[in-house]
């Protein structure tokens, strides 16, 4: 079965308008390579009182999103968000999982 998942991510203050438009903007390669690792129906959300951005996707059950860093798309595109984007020490943007508590179909 094919699994939502969510996560959080933190954008830098002031750059609302500049995130949207890189992803009004998205680069093919990048929608190719999320197909690809088996990635549909991705939204990103900002709050805009904390500038964390909400994600959700649908990841297939054969899904490869681990190796998604490791694609040239991936990889220019972290490298391109870097400067609007909260990163870790290993060039990542911050990711934080969260936890499904309810669901009504
Ligand atoms: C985000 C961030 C995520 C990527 C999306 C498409 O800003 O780079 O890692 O999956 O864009």
């Amino acid at each position: 079965m094919p699994e939502r998942i969510a996560f959080r991510m933190i954008l830098n203050p002031g750059q609302a308008a500049e995130y949207k438009k890189r992803h009004d903007e998205i680069w093919p390669e990048l929608s190719q390579a999320l197909r690809d690792a088996g990635v549909s129906d991705y939204s990103i959300w900002l709050d805009e009182e904390t500038n964390h951005l909400f994600a959700t996707l649908v990841r297939a059950d054969d899904h490869s999103m681990d190796a998604l860093p490791q694609t040239d798309a991936n990889r220019r595109w972290w490298d391109f968000m870097a400067d609007i984007m909260q990163y870790n020490d290993r060039g990542e943007p911050h990711v934080v999982p969260l936890k499904p508590v309810f669901h009504m179909a």
